[in-house]
């Protein structure tokens, strides 16, 4: 066949080539239009097989039109394929891959400070007590005058302060983020008769600086027992009732004088440090060998003649824990900043 004639019938079979692909809509008519028209023994190839019989001028000229028209061919199918593809995706008919593995859906959990809330609750409502709740924003009258911490008393000092910024018709801050639950004491003594039995779990807040055990938010757990008959004996029982239910018998307690201007006698409890269990001392207890986890005491008869209550008649016990302090020494947590700093790495362990 002459030069020219191989000219003519590589261009039509370009555009019938190109016809047929606009039509070919399945994956398997675009493989038959591949095999037929640029396969190896498909229409274009055996034109192309003639180039040897051409004289060199034709066959330079057919080669170079040949390898044009190939080209312009490859590139269409390759963008039909893709197309297709595409179109298979939205029309709902998308290729799934049945071996992948599933998304991990990752479950949620309480925060340890709420585990360990429900677990000091869980342990006092066994033992009889209701469980009520305050306000955080707190009036100076409940937070300290009503307790025995009269202004300017010089025991204020222990709990820094967050004043609310309201002045009261005497021009005195008056208004505070509550530093401790005890306030909870007084509301309820004003609002209830004996026997009480009460624990307050609530959110505190001091204008302190943080170290390993000590946030400037933190939770505390208060307690009040008031009746006829109430000792210290019923104190200590009750709380150690309480460390054997949480931390089990084979960890040590320890009791010691401490003051509280509400309660009289006062007292501390601690346990020992799980950081360093020989008693040694660490970073975490400050090199004491214990943690303290509450104050406790017998309630000041002051506090209960000012609310009303005969103190011949009635006595009390009441504490204050860090409910923190407790999941740490359960757990075996060396920071409490940890607690509040949002570390999913830290909460997904508990
Ligand atoms: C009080 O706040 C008293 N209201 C407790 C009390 C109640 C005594 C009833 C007597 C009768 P204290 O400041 O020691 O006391 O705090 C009590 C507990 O709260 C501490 O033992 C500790 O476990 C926890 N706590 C105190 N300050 C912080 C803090 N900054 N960060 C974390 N926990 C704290």
């Amino acid at each position: 066949m002459a030069g020219n004639d191989l000219i003519e019938e590589i261009k039509a079979l370009e555009q019938n080539a190109l016809i047929a692909l606009d039509e070919a809509q399945s994956k398997e008519s675009l493989e038959e239009w591949r095999i037929s028209y640029i396969g190896r023994k498909g229409a274009l190839t055996s034109i192309l097989r003639q180039l040897p019989s051409l004289t060199p001028e034709d066959r330079r000229l057919l080669g170079s039109i040949g390898n044009k028209v190939k080209t312009n061919l490859e590139q269409s199918f390759a963008n039909a394929e893709q197309s297709l593809t595409k179109s298979a995706n939205t029309n709902g008919n998308p290729s799934v891959d049945v071996t992948m593995p599933g998304r991990q859906i990752s479950i949620g959990k309480l925060h340890p400070t709420t585990q360990i809330l429900r677990e000091i609750c869980d342990a006092f409502v066994g033992m009889g007590f209701q469980v009520v709740e305050g306000p955080e924003v707190e009036w100076d009258h409940y937070n300290f005058e009503k307790l025995n911490i009269p202004k300017d008393h010089p025991a204020r000092d222990m709990w820094d302060t967050l004043w609310i910024d309201y002045e009261n018709d005497n021009r005195e801050k008056s208004m505070l983020m509550r530093t401790h639950t005890s306030p909870m004491q007084v509301r309820i003594m004003e609002n209830s008769q004996p026997p009480l039995r009460v624990l307050v779990p609530g959110k505190c807040y001091r204008y302190e600086a943080t170290d390993a055990t000590h946030e400037s938010q933190f939770y505390q757990v208060e307690g009040l027992v008031v009746d006829q008959g109430i000792t210290f004996a019923n104190l200590k029982g009750t709380l150690y009732e309480f460390a054997r239910l949480l931390f089990g018998t084979d960890r040590k307690v320890r009791f010691r004088v401490d003051y509280f201007p509400f309660v009289e006698p006062g007292a501390e409890m601690a346990i020992d440090c799980f950081s360093c269990s020989n008693g040694e001392g660490c970073r975490v207890c400050k090199g004491t060998g214990w943690i303290e986890i509450l104050g406790a005491g017998m309630v000041n008869p002051k506090v209960l003649e000012g609310l009303g209550y005969d103190p011949s008649i009635y006595t009390g016990f009441a504490f204050g824990m860090g409910p923190e302090r407790i999941a740490m020494l359960k757990y075996g947590i060396d920071d409490i900043r940890l607690f509040y700093s949002n570390d999913v790495r830290f909460l997904s362990q508990f």
